[in-house]
């Protein structure tokens, strides 16, 4: 087995999930100076891995940065964690926590930093032995290769505990820039499904870059419907979103991410299985617990869920 796992190391940051997001979070831990260590799926992935010189291509305005990273896989027995940063597909989440916990010390760390409303929660309740934490961002990643990184607009991430035996200790990851706390955990990532659920389907049924929707008639149409529906659901379920309407903070975080491809449309272009249910999907099954049905979010699950019967490659379950 290949191993460049590096021993002896007590505070490293494990990442799991390594996309755009993962790869994102790698390099912002390490110009922080903490030490981290990636982990890949598998063997055949950290062979990848390696083939590509055993680090990250960043490329930037100011150029291409090459960045290496320790790495080791899954299946490594001599794996132990302390700090884990969980960055995977939401709907990969559970699978992924059930992969890696025999590796997690008992009080570890585990901080998820993906899309969707529900799976947090429900991670959390099920691993008690740990401090389970939630990070929300609206900071875009994109990756248009394994293990090339491109960013978008550097948004803020704010952090909250998950359970008990997080919010009896210190917050992780507060040394990072525009890492902050969030005041109710709970209410940012509600806040964040909403967000995400104004932007992600319709760009990418459109294919549109973030900022692109501002200026495209029918998208940003669809975008303010699918925005007053959620501000409904909103009420009817007593969540409150934003001081300004949703409409508005879509469109900042279109205007913040403009160039960004939004994890949705980096998953349609790369064939691989969206977070449609996990966003789109999860207000709907919120609105039926009310009398709204919201049919222009309706509207999108289904198209989404249509082009992804076409297009989708069965074996394409990546990082976020
Ligand atoms: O979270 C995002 C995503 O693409 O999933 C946004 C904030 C929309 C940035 O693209």
């Amino acid at each position: 087995m290949i191993t460049l796992y590096s021993a002896g190391l007590t505070s490293v940051w494990h990442i799991l999930g390594v996309g755009a997001i993962g790869m994102r979070w790698a390099r912002k831990l390490k110009l922080a100076g903490e030490p981290v260590t990636l982990i890949l799926r598998d063997e055949a992935k950290l062979r990848e891995f390696v083939s590509a010189g055993s680090g990250i291509r960043y490329l930037s305005h100011v150029g291409e940065e090459f960045i290496p990273f320790p790495a080791t896989s899954l299946n490594d027995a001599a794996l132990r964690i302390e700090n884990l940063l969980l960055c995977t597909k939401s709907y990969s989440l559970a699978a992924a926590y059930e992969a890696v916990v025999r590796r997690v010390v008992a009080g570890g760390n585990l901080v998820l930093l993906c899309n969707g409303y529900g799976v947090h929660q429900k991670l959390a309740s099920d691993a008690r032995a740990f401090r389970v934490w939630a990070a929300s961002t609206t900071s875009g990643a994109n990756s248009a290769a394994p293990f090339h990184l491109t960013l978008a607009g550097d948004g803020r991430t704010e952090l909250g505990p998950l359970n008990d035996l997080a919010t009896e200790s210190d917050y992780p990851l507060l040394n990072l820039p525009r890492h902050t706390k969030s005041a109710d955990i709970e209410a940012t990532l509600w806040r964040k499904v909403a967000v995400n659920a104004c932007i992600n389907p319709i760009t990418a049924l459109y294919e549109l870059k973030n900022g692109e929707v501002l200026n495209h008639p029918s998208a940003y149409a669809r975008m303010e419907s699918v925005a007053a529906e959620i501000e409904e659901l909103a009420i009817a379920l007593d969540k409150p979103l934003f001081e300004k309407s949703l409409l508005k903070v879509a469109e900042d975080v279109c205007r913040t991410t403009a160039e960004n491809l939004s994890s949705m449309l980096q998953d349609r272009q790369n064939r691989r299985a969206s977070e449609i249910e996990q966003i789109t999907g999860a207000l709907l099954e919120l609105a039926s617990e009310t009398s709204l049905t919201l049919p222009h979010n309706q509207q999108l699950l289904h198209e989404i869920r249509a082009i992804e019967a076409e297009t989708l490659s069965p074996s394409n379950l990546g990082g976020k």
